[in-house]
C-alpha cells in the first residue's frame, strides 16, 4: 500500500517541500515530487530531490557498523563498535589529552539539527579543541564580518527580493544553486527574474558568463579573487561623488575610516586590479546608489579567495552606505524562531583554542580544514591522533587532499560515519552507517533565521531506516556514555540519560528519554514566537509572521549597540592589497576557478544513475586561450599548479574570461565497496589537488580555491597512449 509523506528535501538549503511516496511494506520510495501545498518552498526543486532514494538504495550503502581487519572490512555490531571506539579514543585521551582525538563535520550535517546538537555534545565530552569543519571552506567569511560588524558571529541577513528593484550578485549562480548560501529565498533567482521582468537591474559579477549571468542587464567579467577592489572601487565611487544615504536608525560608528580608505584608493589603479574597466565601475556604483531599493550579495565566487573577507565586507558596506541593510528590497535580519545570539552563547561558547602549528584561533568554535594535515603529522605533543569524520568529504571537497589522505593515513585511529565509504575514509578504521534524511524526522528552529520569511518546516521521516541502524545522535550519545564521559561536558548529564531511559522503558513511553526533540521543542518555546504544536501540525511548513524590517539594531552586540563599518583588521588587510604590486604569473598564467552542476552535491550524488548525465568535469577554456596553445575541444590537458598536476578534457567557451579556466570540484573521489571489497567507483577528475592548504584568506582561513595560478598544457597522444605513459615505457 502507498502512502504519501509530506517533508521536505534536505540536500541543500532551498529545503524544497516535497510529496514522498512510499511503499510502506516494502520500506521504498515509489515517487518523490514537489509538495505544491507548500506556500513556500517547492518552487525550486530539481533532480537532486527527485532522485534522492537513489542514495538510500545505494548499491555500496553502509547498513551494518564495519571493522577494518587488515584491508578488508568486516561486518560488526554496533555493540562491539562502540566499545571498541570508547576504548580506542579512550586510551588516546588518557595518553595524550583530549586534543588528541581531531574531527571534522561536513555540509550535509548542518540540516540535521538532531544530529548537529548531539555531535557537538559529543565533542564536548571529549573536550577536544581540535575541531574542524566545513564552513572553513565555505562561509567563514560571513561569520568573520558579522562578528565584526555587529557583534554576533551567527547572524546572517537575507536578500528581501520581492521589494529590490536593483540586484548585485556577485560570485553567485543561482540559476544553478538556487538562491542560497547563508541565507535561504526560496525560488529566489525566479523571483528576482520576475522583478527584473518588472523593470529591476540586474548586475551580475562572474569571471564566467555563468547561467545568472546570461540573464542579467550587466555581466561584470571581474578577474577571479579580485572582487574587493571591484567592490572597493563602487564605495569610492559613491562616497567621492556624494551618493551615499546612511541609515537614520540603524547607528553606524566608522564612515569617517572608511572615507579616508577610499581617499587613499585610485579608481583606475582599482580597475586594473579587477580587470573591470573604471567606467564600468563608476556606471554600477551610480546605478547601485541610484536605485530606489537595491541589494548586494556576495557567495562563495567571492568567498573561496584570498580576500574574501574583505570582499564580502565590503558588499556589507555598500549596503550599510547606501541604506539598504534591513530595510525593504536590501538584507534583512530575520529574527527566525529563537533568539540565536542568546541561544548560542548558550550552547556554543566563544572557543579559546588555538591551532598548535599555525597557532590559528577557531572560527564559530572549529578551525581551517587547511590547517588540519600539519596537525596530524607534526610531531610533537597535542598532535592529532585520532580523528572522527563525520558528513563530510574533506579530501575531495577540501584543498590539497593529497596532503590531507596521506595525513589520515598517518593517523593511530579513524572513525567515519557516512552513507557511502568515500575517499576521506579511506583508512578508517571503524565505517559507522549513516542515516538518509527521508529516514529521519527533523525541526531545526536554527535554520529558521536564514528564511527569507518568517518560515519553518518540521520535516517528517519518510521512510524507516536500515533495520538494526542507529541514528546518528543515538551513536555520538552511546559513544559518550561508553566512554564514561559526559555529553556535553556538563556533569550529571550521563546519569540523567539513563534514568531517563529507564523511566521511558518502564512506562513505555519513548518520549521520556532525553532526545534532540526536547532541544528544538525546548528552544521553540523558549523563543515564544511559534507555538510548538502548529509547528507539527504544518506538514506543508508554516509562515508564523508577516517580514519585519529594523530587529538588526536590537542585536548589536557592539557596546554603544552601533554598527562598526570599518573594523581596523579589515582596513590594514585592504590596505595592504593597495600596496601589493600585481604581476604577472609567467609560470603558471591561467586563474583556475570553480562553478557547480545541477547534477552534484559538493562531492556527492554525481554517482547516482539519475543525475549521471555529465560523467566528469571537464576545464572550461576560452578559445582564444586554447588556441595559442594548439588545444582543441575536447583535447586532454595537463592542469599544474605548484602542488602539482591533473589531467583533464577541455570544453571551450565563449562565456569564459580569457586567462581564466574552470573547473567544478567535487568530482574524483572513490566511492568504495568495503563490503564486497570491489574497486573503487570513480567519475572525474579532484581538482582540489591543486589547491594549496596554505594560500589562505587570514580572516576567515579559506584556502583560494577560486583564483590558483595554473599552467595548462596539451597533453600529446602518440599513436592512442598519452605522452607521459609513452615516456614512461
Ligand atoms: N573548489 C571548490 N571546492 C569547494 C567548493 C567550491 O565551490 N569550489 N565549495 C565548498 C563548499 S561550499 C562546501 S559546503 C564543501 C563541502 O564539503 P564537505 O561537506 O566536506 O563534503 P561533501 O562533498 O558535501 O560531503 C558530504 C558527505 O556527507 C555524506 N552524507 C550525506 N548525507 C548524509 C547523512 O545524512 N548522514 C551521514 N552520516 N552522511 C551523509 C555524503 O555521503 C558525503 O560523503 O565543499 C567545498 N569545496
Ligand atoms: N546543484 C548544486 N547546488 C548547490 C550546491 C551544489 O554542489 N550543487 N552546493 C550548495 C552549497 S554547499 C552552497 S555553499 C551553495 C553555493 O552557492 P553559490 O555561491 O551561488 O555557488 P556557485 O554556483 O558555485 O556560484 C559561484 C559563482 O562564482 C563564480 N566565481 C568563481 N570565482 C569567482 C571570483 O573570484 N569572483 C566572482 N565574483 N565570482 C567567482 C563562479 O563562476 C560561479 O558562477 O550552493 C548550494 N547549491
Ligand atoms: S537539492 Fe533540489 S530539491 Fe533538494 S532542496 Fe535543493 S533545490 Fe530543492
Ligand atoms: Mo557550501
Amino acid at each position: 500500500m502507498s502512502h504519501v509523506v509530506t517533508t521536505f528535501c534536505r540536500i541543500c538549503v532551498a529545503g524544497c517541500g516535497l510529496e514522498v511516496t512510499v511503499d510502506r511494506e516494502r520500506n521504498k520510495v515509489m515517487s518523490i515530487e514537489p509538495d505544491r501545498q507548500n506556500p513556500y518552498t517547492w518552487g525550486d526543486f530539481c533532480r537532486k530531490g527527485k532522485t534522492a532514494a537513489e542514495v538510500v538504495e545505494h548499491p555500496r550503502r553502509i547498513t551494518t557498523p564495519m571493522k577494518r581487519v587488515g584491508d578488508r572490512y568486516v561486518r560488526a555490531t554496533y555493540d562491539e563498535a562502540i566499545t571498541d571506539i570508547a576504548r580506542r579514543l579512550g586510551e588516546v585521551i588518557d595518553r595524550h589529552g583530549p586534543d588528541a582525538v581531531g574531527t571534522y563535520h561536513g555540509n550535509p550535517m548542518g540540516f540535521s539539527f538532531s544530529t548537529t546538537t548531539w555531535w557537538t555534545g559529543l565533542l564536548d565530552a571529549i573536550g577536544t579543541g581540535n575541531r574542524y569543519w566545513v564552513g572553513s571552506i565555505d562561509q567563514n567569511n560571513g561569520h568573520v564580518v558579522a562578528q565584526a560588524l555587529y557583534g554576533v558571529e551567527l547572524v546572517s541577513l537575507v536578500p528581501d527580493i520581492d521589494e529590490s528593484d536593483c540586484f548585485l550578485l556577485v560570485g553567485m549562480d543561482p540559476a544553478v544553486s538556487k538562491f542560497n548560501w547563508m541565507e535561504n529565498n526560496p525560488r529566489g533567482w525566479q523571483r528576482v527574474l520576475k522583478r527584473q521582468a518588472a523593470g529591476a537591474d540586474v548586475i551580475v559579477v562572474d569571471p564566467r558568463r555563468s547561467a545568472t549571468a546570461r540573464n542579467a542587464d550587466t555581466h561584470v567579467a571581474v578577474l577571479p579573487g579580485r572582487d574587493w577592489a571591484f567592490l572597493l572601487g563602487l564605495v569610492k565611487v559613491i562616497l567621492d561623488r556624494g551618493l551615499e544615504r546612511l541609515s537614520t536608525t540603524l547607528p553606524i560608528e566608522g564612515v569617517d575610516d572608511l572615507r579616508r580608505l577610499v581617499a587613499e584608493a585610485d579608481l583606475d589603479d582599482l580597475a586594473a586590479r579587477c580587470g573591470v574597466d573604471a567606467t564600468v565601475i563608476s556606471d554600477v556604483a551610480r546605478r547601485f546608489a541610484g536605485a530606489h531599493r537595491a541589494m548586494c550579495v556576495c557567495h562563495t565566487g567571492v568567498s573561496q579567495n584570498e580576500m574574501g573577507t574583505v570582499g564580502e565586507w565590503l558588499s556589507h558596506v555598500l549596503n550599510l552606505i547606501t541604506d539598504r541593510t534591513d530595510r525593504p528590497g536590501g538584507r534583512r535580519f530575520e529574527r527566525g524562531v529563537i533568539d540565536i545570539p542568546k541561544v548560542m552563547s548558550l550552547f556554543a561558547p566563544a572557543s579559546v583554542h588555538r591551532t598548535r602549528v599555525r597557532g590559528l584561533p577557531a572560527i564559530v568554535g572549529f578551525h581551517s580544514l587547511s590547517e588540519l594535515p600539519e596537525e596530524i603529522t607534526t610531531p610533537g605533543d597535542g598532535r592529532i591522533r585520532a580523528m572522527m569524520i563525520a558528513f563530510g568529504n574533506p579530501v575531495v571537497s577540501g584543498p590539497d587532499g593529497r596532503a590531507l589522505d596521506e595525513a589520515l593515513e598517518q593517523l593511530d585511529f579513524l572513525v567515519a560515519i557516512d552513507l557511502v565509504q568515500r575517499e576521506s575514509h579511506r583508512h578508517a578504521d571503524w565505517l559507522i552507517p549513516g542515516t538518509h534524511w527521508l529516514e529521519r524526522a527533523e525541526l531545526s528552529p536554527l535554520f529558521a533565521s536564514l528564511q527569507e520569511q518568517p518560515y519553518i518546516h518540521y520535516g517528517a521521516q519518510a521512510l524507516a531506516k536500515p533495520e538494526g541502524v542507529m541514528e546518528e545522535w543515538e551513536f555520538f550519545e552511546a559513544l559518550a556514555l561508553k566512554m564514561g564521559r559526559n555529553l556535553f561536558g556538563r556533569p550529571g548529564v550521563n546519569i540523567f540519560v539513563k534514568v531517563m531511559r529507564k523511566l521511558a522503558g518502564w512506562t513505555g513511553r519513548p518520549g521520556l528519554a532525553m532526545n534532540p526533540n526536547w532541544v528544538s521543542a525546548g528552544m521553540i518555546k523558549a523563543g515564544r514566537r511559534v507555538k510548538y504544536r502548529d509547528v507539527l501540525n504544518a506538514p506543508h511548513g508554516l509562515r508564523y509572521a508577516r517580514k519585519r524590517y529594523g530587529d538588526l539594531a536590537g542585536i548589536i552586540a557592539h557596546p554603544g549597540g552601533a554598527v562598526r563599518i570599518a573594523p581596523p583588521a579589515f582596513l590594514d588587510a585592504t590596505r595592504a592589497a593597495l600596496r601589493d604590486p600585481t604581476v604577472e604569473n609567467t609560470d603558471y598564467p591561467f586563474l583556475l576557478t570553480g562553478k557547480r552542476v545541477r547534477e552534484a552535491m559538493n562531492s556527492w550524488l554525481n554517482e547516482s544513475p539519475g543525475l549521471t548525465t555529465t560523467r566528469a568535469n571537464p576545464l572550461e577554456m576560452h578559445p582564444d586561450d586554447a588556441d595559442r596553445l594548439g588545444i582543441g575541444d575536447g583535447d586532454q590537458v595537463r592542469v599544474t599548479s605548484p602542488l602539482g598536476s591533473i589531467e583533464l578534457t577541455v570544453e571551450l567557451s565563449e562565456r569564459i574570461r580569457p586567462g581564466v579556466v574552470a573547473c567544478a570540484h567535487g568530482w574524483g573521489g572513490g566511492q568504495f565497496d568495503p563490503a564486497g571489497g570491489g574497486a573503487a567507483d570513480r567519475i572525474g577528475v579532484n581538482r582540489n589537488l591543486l589547491v594549496d592548504n596554505r594560500r589562505l584568506d587570514p580572516l576567515s582561513q579559506t584556502p583560494a580555491f577560486n583564483s590558483t595560478a595554473v599552467r595548462v598544457e596539451p597533453v600529446r597522444v602518440v599513436s592512442g597512449v598519452p605522452e607521459r605513459e609513452e615516456a614512461a615505457r
